[in-house]
C-alpha cells in the first residue's frame, strides 16, 4: 500500500482538530469547509471499495437539498445501489481518524475484509454546481491519486446520472451507454416510444413548468430537452443564472413550506414540478381556481406509478407481485388508499432511500417512494425477463401494446435511484397515456393535512428510534409524551427522528386538520425541546 504517498497527499487536506463527523442517511454532509479532509478520505475509501467489489465505484460531491453553503458526498455501490452499509462505519472512521493514524485504518479495514491491494481499482467522480464542489471533488481526486489508481471524472452530473453510469460501466452496457448522452438517449428513446403508443401524445402536446431548484438538473434538463422534441416542452424556472441553490426553491423548499417557489410564473391548474439541488427528487404541485396551493408529493407520485404498473400488469396478466415501500413521512391516506383501493402491500422503511431501496428488492417489482419525492421503481430480472419475452410472443395486440408500454416504462425508469428527470418523464408519460390532468391525479385521494417542523437540540444523537422511526425509545418520557399529544386529536399521528443531513431534529405530525396538524406539531416540537436539550429559540405556535 502507499501510505508514504497517502500522508504526504493527507497533509495538503489537513483534518480540522477535533472535528468528528458521521456518516449520514446519504453520506456526510456539513458546512463545506469542514469536508477537506473528508472527500480526500472517501477517495482512499472508493478505492478499495472498488478493489474489494473488482468493479467501478462511484463518488459525487453534493449536499442535494441542504443550503448552498453546506456540502457532502455519496458513495455510489457496483450497480449504483448507496454504498453497503456494513461500509458506513469505515467511511467514518476514515473521516474521523487523526492523520497519522490513516495507515492504520486503512490497514484495518484491508485486513478485515481481506482486500487484495494489486486489485486494480476505478472511480467514477461527478459534483453538483455548489461554488465549493469543483474544489472538494479534487480532493477525492487526490485520494484516488494517493492509492495509484485509475479515475474518470464525470464533471457536473446529477446524482441519479452518476449512478446511472456506475451501473452501466458494471454490467458491461447491459444497463446502457455509461455516459451522459448514453443517460439522454436510453430515456428520450424509452419516453418517446412510451408516448407514441397513443396518438394524442405527440408533438409537443405535453406542457411542464419546472423549477430546477437553480442546481444541476436544470442544467441537464435543458441539455436533454433536443433529445424530447417530439412530445415535451419545458418551461424552466431557477435554472441557476441568477438565484441561489435551493434557496426559496426547489423539492424540499415546496414540499416542507407547503408552498410555489419563488420565481416561477404560473397559472391556474397549470401543472408544475420542482426539482432538488442534485435532481434525484421530484414533487409535483399546481393552484387551484381559487389560488390554493396543491402538492402532489412522493406518495401520489408512488400511487399514479403503481396504478399504472398495476394495470398494464393486469392486461399482460403476468403473476407478478409489487409491493410499495414508503416511509413514516408518508400520509396516512396515501397508505390507505393503497392497502384498501389499490390492494396492493405496503411496507414501511427507515428514512434513506438506502432502506426503501432494500425493501424493495425483495419483490418482482417493488416501488418506493420517500413523500419528499425520492423514489423509484425496481424491476426484479425475472420480472423484466418475463415482460420482455412477452412482448415477441404470440398474443393478442392489446397484450402486446401492454407489454411493450411495460417495457418502455422499465428502460424509462432509473432503476438505480430515485431520479427527478426519470421520474417527470414517467409520470408525464402517464398523465398523457391516461388522459389525466394534475387535478384529477391530485383527487385520486386526498392528503391528511400534516406539518414538518425541525428543532434545534444540543446533541441529535440523544434521540433513538425504533418501529422505522415511528417511535422514540430516548431520551426518557418522550414518546409517552408525544403520545398523550396525539391522543388529543382526530385522525392525529406524530413522530421525531434525529436527521442524517442536517443538525436538527425532525417532527411530523398529521391530523383531521391544518390547524390541527399545526397545533400537534407545535405541541410535539415543544416536547423535543424540553425533553432532548433544545437550543436557540423555544419553538412558537404556528398561528
Ligand atoms: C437524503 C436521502 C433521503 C432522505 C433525505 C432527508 O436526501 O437520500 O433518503 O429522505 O436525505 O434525510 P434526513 O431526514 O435524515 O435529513 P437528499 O435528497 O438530501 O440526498
Amino acid at each position: 500500500m502507499h501510505m508514504e504517498a497517502v500522508l504526504k497527499f493527507s497533509s495538503q487536506h489537513p483534518k480540522p482538530a477535533g472535528l468528528i463527523l458521521q456518516y449520514g442517511t446519504a453520506g456526510f454532509r456539513s458546512r463545506a469547509e469542514h469536508l477537506d479532509h473528508v472527500m480526500y478520505r472517501m477517495g482512499l475509501l472508493a478505492v478499495l471499495r472498488s478493489k474489494k467489489t473488482k468493479s467501478v465505484i462511484g463518488v459525487m460531491v453534493t449536499a442535494s437539498h441542504n443550503p448552498e453553503e453546506d456540502n457532502g458526498v455519496k458513495l455510489v455501490d457496483p450497480l449504483g445501489e448507496m454504498l453497503a452499509q456494513e461500509w458506513e462505519v469505515y467511511a467514518t472512521d476514515l473521516a474521523n481518524a487523526e492523520e497519522q493514524g490513516l495507515p492504520s485504518v486503512l490497514n484495518d479495514i484491508i485486513q478485515k475484509e481481506s482486500i487484495d491491494i494489486k486489485q486494480e481499482a476505478f472511480i467514477a467522480i461527478g459534483r453538483d454546481t455548489r461554488p465549493s464542489s469543483t474544489v472538494l471533488s479534487s480532493a477525492v481526486i487526490d485520494g484516488v491519486t494517493a492509492l495509484a489508481s485509475k479515475f474518470h471524472d464525470y464533471g457536473l452530473v446529477t446524482t441519479p446520472q452518476l449512478h446511472y453510469v456506475i451501473c452501466c460501466r458494471n454490467t458491461n452496457g447491459r444497463y446502457g451507454q455509461p455516459t451522459v448522452d448514453g443517460y439522454y438517449q436510453k430515456l428520450s428513446k424509452a419516453f418517446n416510444d412510451l408516448v407514441k403508443q397513443d396518438p394524442g401524445c405527440g408533438d409537443k402536446s405535453i406542457c411542464l413548468t419546472v423549477d430546477g431548484a437553480n442546481g444541476i438538473g436544470a442544467l441537464k434538463l435543458k441539455e436533454m430537452e433536443q433529445y424530447l422534441q417530439s412530445a415535451l416542452s419545458v418551461k424552466l424556472y431557477n435554472d441557476g443564472s441568477e438565484g441561489k441553490l435551493n434557496f426559496q426553491c426547489g423539492a424540499d423548499y415546496v414540499k416542507v413550506q407547503q408552498k410555489p417557489p419563488e420565481g416561477i410564473e404560473k397559472k391556474p391548474g397549470e401543472r408544475c414540478c420542482s426539482f432538488d439541488g442534485d435532481a434525484d427528487r421530484i414533487v409535483y404541485f399546481y393552484n387551484d381556481d381559487a389560488g390554493n396551493f396543491h402538492l402532489l408529493d412522493g406518495d401520489k407520485i408512488a400511487t399514479l406509478i403503481s396504478t399504472f404498473i398495476k394495470e398494464l400488469l393486469v392486461q399482460i396478466d403476468l403473476n407478478l407481485k409489487m409491493a410499495v415501500v414508503q416511509t413514516a413521512y408518508a400520509n396516512g391516506s396515501s397508505t390507505r388508499y393503497l392497502e384498501n383501493v389499490m390492494k396492493v402491500p405496503v411496507y414501511c422503511a427507515k428514512t434513506g432511500v438506502k432502506h426503501l431501496h432494500h425493501k424493495a428488492q425483495e419483490f418482482d417489482i417493488g416501488v418506493y417512494f420517500e413523500a419528499n419525492g425520492h423514489g423509484t421503481v425496481l424491476f426484479s430480472r425475472t420480472a423484466e425477463e418475463q415482460i420482455r419475452q412477452l412482448v415477441s410472443s404470440e398474443i393478442t395486440d392489446d397484450k402486446r401494446k401492454a407489454a411493450k408500454m411495460l417495457v418502455n416504462t422499465i428502460d424509462l425508469i432509473n432503476q438505480t435511484v430515485g431520479d427527478a428527470i426519470s421520474d417527470m418523464l414517467v409520470i408525464e408519460a402517464i398523465l398523457c397515456l391516461k388522459r389525466l390532468t394534475v387535478q384529477k391525479w391530485d383527487e385520486i385521494y386526498t392528503d391528511l393535512p400534516n406539518r414538518q417542523l425541525k428543532v434545534k437540540v444540543a446533541d441529535r444523537k440523544v434521540i433513538e428510534t425504533t418501529d422505522a422511526e415511528r417511535r422514540t425509545t430516548t431520551p426518557a418520557g418522550l414518546q409517552e409524551k408525544v403520545d398523550y399529544l396525539v391522543k388529543n386529536y382526530n385522525l392525529a399521528r406524530a413522530f421525531v427522528r434525529p436527521s442524517g443531513t442536517e443538525d436538527v431534529v425532525r417532527v411530523y405530525a398529521e391530523a383531521d386538520t391544518q390547524e390541527n396538524a399545526d397545533a400537534l406539531a407545535y405541541e410535539v416540537s415543544l416536547a423535543v425541546y424540553e425533553l432532548a436539550g433544545g437550543v436557540g429559540e423555544v419553538p412558537k405556535p404556528l398561528r
